[in-house]
């Protein structure tokens, strides 16, 4: 029998809020509610804190397919 001690590290409970906070946070980047985020949708959220460079840094990390946009599956799976 196997049991979880360490339930502080990794609470089960948190897969549901979870993928809640992450559609928040994806809905407050989608500005134009089309279900993607593109790089000037970045830019507002971020008002400037963010150069071109690391823009550019975080669509190759996340933006897998190379479309120019980010899903909400490809932002899940980033994080
Ligand atoms: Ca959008």
């Amino acid at each position: 029998m196997v049991t979880y001690k360490s339930e502080a590290e990794e609470p089960k409970k948190a897969t549901v809020q979870e993928a809640e906070e992450f559609q928040q946070d994806f809905l407050d980047f989608d500005l134009n509610k089309d279900q993607q985020i593109d790089a000037q949708e970045v830019r507002t959220q971020f008002k400037g804190e963010l150069d071109s460079k690391e823009l550019h840094q975080f669509f190759i990390d996340v933006d897998q397919d190379l479309s120019g946009t980010i899903s909400l599956q490809e932002r899940q799976r980033y994080s």
